[in-house]
């Protein structure tokens, strides 16, 4: 159980989401009292706060520049730029400011994997959870991935794996000796950033505090900038050094390795994929950092399917081959799903993109549409900005929802196409989260072969 330690801080926790909750639960737990504050009138999970909290006051619609002038502590929920005016006051006002990453790494009593990056994070993080469960240990998986990291604290565990969003970075001053990793890093949340540097600086705050790091040796941008004498190991799919992660004898019919010791064929591991075997190879090395028994973790990888809506493979019919990828959800994703699919023979793919663009440049992918895509069909917000990038690559059209999608491409695909759910895009213009998409997708693919399988035309 925690230890309760009842304090007079005055505390406020911005955002009543998932975290702005957890926060509460925790503070609760040690006798501290909070206040709440939440820029929307009417957040959707108010009435469950009423609920809990009757006598916690609630400050809701958009902060005040001088909201925050009388507290001693933030606590700052993920969704929340710290160029919130009312943020930057306070923090010119030596007012702490904290994300639950600092709570958690300051109250947890296991080691802590933590793991970032612009995309893979998800599967490295439950893949590596699992390779530590299956060795036998006690183990809380979450953060970004959906359980907030406060709500996974527990004595019983050996372990803790946590996926971090360069949100949830933002405000890291120490990881506490975490082993970390730095999967990749590309363009991704640009309507929250400036710049690139300033998502790649979150990003690397990692970094800050670590005890050993795992980087991707082919992506210069997870390498860390300060010389350091943290344990450093890579992982990328060329030919390793000895003490890292890599690929022998090709990515066709070659082998995972660790150093020049071969590990398993490539033809063993369950999730498919070229940017699935640098997630294996990551979550080996990670596992590897913390003394898991190979013999385990490669049993975990000839086990592990995958999570859904991220190149799922959901039906074949009439020979063409459906996959939501709605998870895909930036330019990088999808260049890693448009390589992985994509047949080096004839134009195979009909992609279907779009949403909300998160102000990104969609340039990135111009190559792998003019090789691989025959039709995109796109829609959303942002549908046009991408039909503009993607001119002169590969013919594109509008359509106005994603069934409609799914229907203009069962009408235009021949048997041996491959139909993919790739957005590059935020779903939030049409739908609750990725998870919605990929089931609208899915619903509008299982609609296709209740029609008698109209896949081919
Ligand atoms: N918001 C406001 N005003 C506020 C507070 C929030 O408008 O005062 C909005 C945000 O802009 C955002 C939404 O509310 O649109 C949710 O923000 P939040 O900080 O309250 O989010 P939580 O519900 O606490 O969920 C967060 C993560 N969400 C974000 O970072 C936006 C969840 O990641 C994470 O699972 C959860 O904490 C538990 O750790 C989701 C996500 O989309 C899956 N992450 C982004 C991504 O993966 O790309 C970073
Ligand atoms: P994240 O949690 O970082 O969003 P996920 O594991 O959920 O990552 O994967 C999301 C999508 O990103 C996948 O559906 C795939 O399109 C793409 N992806 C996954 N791993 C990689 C990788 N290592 N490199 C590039 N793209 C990837």
């Amino acid at each position: 159980m925690t230890e309760v330690i009842a304090t007079n801080r005055k505390t406020v926790i911005l955002g009543m989401g998932a975290t702005g909750l957890s926060v509460a639960r925790f503070l609760s737990s040690l006798g501290e009292s909070f206040v709440f504050a939440d820029t929307r009138n009417e957040p959707p999970r108010l009435q469950e706060v009423t609920d809990q909290y009757p006598g916690v006051k609630i400050v809701l619609g958009a902060f005040d520049s001088d909201l925050l002038v009388n507290f001693d502590r933030v606590i700052v929920s993920p969704g929340i730029a710290l160029s919130e005016p009312a943020l930057v006051n306070a923090a010119e006002l030596g007012i702490e400011l904290l994300g639950d990453l600092e709570l958690f790494l300051e109250h947890a009593k296991a080691p802590v994997i933590a793991i970032t990056g612009s995309n893979g994070k998800s599967t490295v993080t439950t893949l590596v959870g699992q390779m530590a469960n299956d060795s036998g240990l006690e183990v809380g998986v979450g953060g970004n991935l959906g359980t907030p990291m406060l709500d996974l604290l527990d004595d019983r565990h050996q372990l803790y794996v946590l996926e971090l969003s360069s949100f949830q970075l933002e405000l890291l001053n120490d990881a506490r000796g975490a082993v970390v990793a730095l999967l990749n890093v590309s363009p991704d949340h640009m309507d929250r950033y400036a710049n690139l540097q300033h998502y790649h600086a979150a990003k690397h705050r990692i970094f800050r505090g670590a005890g050993k790091v795992v980087v991707n040796r082919e992506d210069l941008l997870t390498k860390p900038l300060i010389s350091s004498q943290i344990s450093l190991s890579s992982f990328a799919l060329n030919q390793p050094d000895l003490g890292d992660f890599g690929i022998l004898e090709g990515l066709e019919e070659g082998y995972l390795a660790y150093g020049i010791e071969r590990l398993m064929r490539i033809s063993e591991v369950s999730i498919k994929g070229i940017h699935n075997l640098a997630n294996a190879l990551a979550a080996l090395a990670l596992g590897y950092a913390i003394d898991l028994p190979m013999a385990s973790m490669l049993l975990t990888l000839k086990n592990f399917k995958g999570l859904p809506h991220r190149c799922e493979n959901i039906a074949e019919i009439n020979g063409v081959l459906y996959i939501d990828d709605s998870k895909g959800t930036n330019v990088g994703a999808t260049q890693a799903a448009l390589q992985g699919f994509g047949s080096g023979l004839r134009k195979n793919l009909i992609l279907i993109a779009g949403g909300q663009g998160k102000d990104q440049d969609f340039s990135g992918l111009k190559a792998p549409a003019q090789k691989y895509v025959k039709q995109a069909l796109l829609f959303g917000e942002d549908a046009q900005q991408i039909a503009d990038s993607l001119a002169g690559h590969c013919d594109s059209t509008l359509v106005d929802s994603l069934p409609q999608a799914v229907q203009r491409a069962s009408e235009m695909a021949m048997a041996g196409d491959i139909v993919l759910l790739s957005p590059a895009c935020a779903s939030f213009d049409m739908f609750s989260g990725f998870v919605e998409r990929g089931l609208c997708f899915q619903q509008a693919v299982a609609d296709l072969s209740k029609n008698g399988g109209q896949a081919c035309s």
